[in-house]
């Protein structure tokens, strides 16, 4: 497939800002033969004509930019000549690296649209790459993932979508529903004979199994959307019990606000640590405790906010003190009920201290630890990591990251449970045979086969520029 774009487009693909090195990629029918006019090689000392219409594919020039009508020089540069389809948008790709400087790249831009190149719209380079067959949905998607990923296991997943782990994936289902839409696409035919048992119980079998591998690829969800945007810890307690202290340990600076004053915290201050490559979004909030303090009663309600909003709760107690201990445990217990469905770590802090019996009001399971020793944290976030179930992935199973594709699976899901009760109920073949069809359609628009324009745009306008 060849999308045919009649436009050249052009965009800075390094980041905003100063930097040593900036590149500008230009894309499209027109690259070599605009950036030809701006760009001036160096050859034994001499310029040299059509420096970069001579260029062959993948290989690199040194010289200038210079603007045609002025002859002013912008800067020195390396340029890059791609042509296409083996490119990164299947077009003639042109890369000008010069100097990372905000009005230098500026001026070259602004130089190659007055020749009449288009600024290249968020994430146009991939959506060209897509349109033009080289790489499907759910690889350009992937794209944009790995360019966001914060940690190792984010990137990990990122770069196994963008391999095809998914697009392969969804071909096999896809295999397997074709199989089972000729088993009955043959008695549609022969409409004389009944579809015989045989064919049915062999369609029905081919559709329990397809059915078995979305739902378990569905399911990957979960695990796939803490790998990608992280686990959110809240650290919640009565005053004073060391939820800052841990804070700080963790993030490995002085981030919160650390006294012997209860109540020091007001607000929810919120740190990201990555903990053995899984991304952890920590927040700490304000010791929980009736208060006629207007701006405290206001840092206490966000608290309750903060644990609503997280994934796991550590519940944090100082067992240094028997009254201290009680009053957490008081609050505890009130907070079990209040988010009953909230995985909750209980978290007993200062053990460094010693005091008598403390321990014991509290389940066996709980987490004892001192900050200030340092102890029990390793503890601690092998038990978060149980909870959300992190080591049941196993190495090389396919998962999905994104919402999009959750949404698709589970409609193709559903649709192929309407097939089995149509089968069930003795319902007309081509009902069965639609709903089949339409779970194929579902899956084609992970990857990009069967997909409205304007899904696609919103796709796409979520890339960053220059991308
Ligand atoms: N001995 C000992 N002291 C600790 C430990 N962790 C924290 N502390 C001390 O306990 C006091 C309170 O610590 P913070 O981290 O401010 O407690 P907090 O729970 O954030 O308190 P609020 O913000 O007021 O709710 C400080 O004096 C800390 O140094 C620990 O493990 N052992
Ligand atoms: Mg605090």
């Amino acid at each position: 497939m060849r999308y045919h774009c009649d436009d050249t487009i052009a965009a800075i693909s390094t980041p905003a800002g100063a930097g040593g090195i900036g590149i500008i990629r230009i894309s499209g029918d027109a690259a070599i033969e605009k950036s030809n006019k701006i760009f001036k090689s160096i050859k034994k000392r001499a310029t040299e004509e059509n420096a970069v219409a001579r260029m062959s594919s993948h290989t690199i020039k040194y010289g200038y930019v210079v603007d045609p009508d002025t002859d002013e020089i912008i800067d020195e540069c390396l340029i890059s000549v791609m042509k296409g389809p083996h490119s990164y948008t299947k077009e003639d790709i042109v890369e000008i690296n010069s100097h990372g400087g905000y009005a230098v790249m500026r001026e070259i831009l602004s130089i190659l649209f007055k020749m009449g190149i288009r600024p290249a719209e968020p994430g146009e380079f991939t959506k060209r790459a897509f349109l033009n067959g080289r790489i499907d949905l759910s690889k350009a998607e992937a794209v944009m993932d790995i360019i966001n990923a914060r940690t190792d296991a984010g990137r990990k997943t990122a770069a196994g979508q963008l391999s095809g782990k998914l697009s392969n994936e969804i071909q096999k289902i896809r295999e397997k529903l074709k199989l089972c839409l000729a088993e009955i696409e043959v008695a549609l035919d022969y409409p004389e004979y009944e579809m015989d048992e045989e064919a049915g119980d062999s369609a029905m079998k081919l559709l329990e199994e397809t059915k078995k591998i979305l739902s378990t690829l569905s399911e990957t969800f979960y695990q796939g959307r803490i790998l990608k945007d992280g686990i959110k810890v809240s650290i919640a307690g009565i005053p004073n019990v060391g939820k800052s202290s841990l804070l700080n340990l963790l993030s490995g600076h002085e981030r919160a606000i650390v006294t012997d004053i209860a109540g020091t915290t007001r607000d929810t201050i919120e740190e990201s640590i990555d903990y053995e490559g899984i991304p952890i979004i920590l927040t700490d909030t304000a010791g929980l405790r009736e208060t006629s303090d207007i701006v405290e009663k206001i840092g206490v309600d966000r608290s309750y906010g903060a644990i609503e909003n997280s994934d796991v709760v550590i519940f944090m107690a100082d067992v240094s003190d028997k009254n201290r201990a009680l009053l957490s445990k008081e609050l505890l217990d009130d907070i079990n009920n209040k988010f009953e469905s909230k995985n909750i770590i209980t978290v007993l802090n200062k053990c460094d201290i010693e005091a008598e019996q403390t321990v014991e009001i509290f389940s066996e399971d709980s987490v004892k630890i001192s900050v200030k020793e340092k102890t029990g944290i390793k503890t601690l976030f092998e038990k978060i990591k149980e909870l959300m179930k992190i080591g049941a992935i196993a190495e090389n199973q396919t998962i999905i990251t994104s919402e999009r594709h959750k949404a698709l699976l589970d409609n193709a899901l559903y649709a192929l449970k309407k097939a089995q009760v149509s089968y069930e109920t003795n319902m007309p073949l081509d009902c069965i045979s639609y709903d089949i069809w339409e779970c194929g359609k579902f899956l084609g628009e992970i990857t990009g086969e069967s997909i409205e324009e304007d899904v696609m745009e919103t796709i796409f306008s979520k890339f960053c520029l220059g991308k």
